[in-house]
């Protein structure tokens, strides 16, 4: 009977880790927001294929803690890096803060992550503002947004392509991993009674 017990709670925390990871959320900023851009057909058009002169800014829904790990994801389309510098600053307390510039290549998508140290906290639980400066040097480069993904303690990423998020495969491993304790567990109930 401790058996059952132990194999029963086991099967309860996969499942319970696999549908709630503690604190791990995820923020999604995309179309209709702001100029992230809704389909792959308008990737060039106008407003969300954006020149140096168009930069602009978005802020991300309030999350308030406790959280231990913070990153921030862009997705963009046709950076021609090295030659285009997109810059992507955070407000920190009310001051602009450069991150980094947005990687990524020709007529491609791309994520590039920044990890946002503890200074930014107090200003997620606030509703991270997010800019972007395009063209940063003034070279006629243009690029267009999907997604800005504020994730805490690791929350899931969905896919950087504009158009509803899809569940990650490892996310439906965990789900696999979860179910398959619980039907362990049901076996070995089944044949202890
Ligand atoms: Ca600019
Ligand atoms: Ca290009
Ligand atoms: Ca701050
Ligand atoms: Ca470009």
């Amino acid at each position: 009977m401790k058996k059952l017990a132990l194999a029963l709670a086991l099967a309860t925390a996969l499942l319970l880790n696999t549908l709630t990871p503690a604190n791990a959320l995820t923020d999604v900023k995309q179309y209709d927001t702001g100029y992230f851009v809704p389909d792959q057909a308008s990737v060039y058009s106008y407003p969300y294929y954006r020149w140096y002169g168009e930069d602009w800014s978005w802020q991300h829904t309030a999350i308030v803690g406790p959280f231990s790990t913070a990153s921030l994801f862009i997705s963009a389309w046709d950076v021609d890096a090295p030659y285009e510098i997109d810059n992507i600053y955070a407000k920190n307390n009310g001051t602009w803060t450069l991150l980094g510039s947005l990687n990524g290549n020709n007529d491609a998508w791309g994520y590039t992550t920044f990890n946002l140290d503890s200074s930014l906290f107090d200003d997620i639980a606030n509703g991270l503002e997010v800019k972007i400066q395009i063209d940063a040097a003034d070279e006629g480069w243009a690029v267009t947004l999907a997604k800005s993904v504020l994730t805490l303690d690791g929350g899931t990423l969905p896919n950087p392509e504009p158009g509803p998020a899809v569940p990650e495969p490892s996310t439906l491993l965990m789900l696999g991993a979860g179910l398959l304790g619980l039907g362990l567990a049901r076996k070995r109930f089944a044949r202890v009674n």
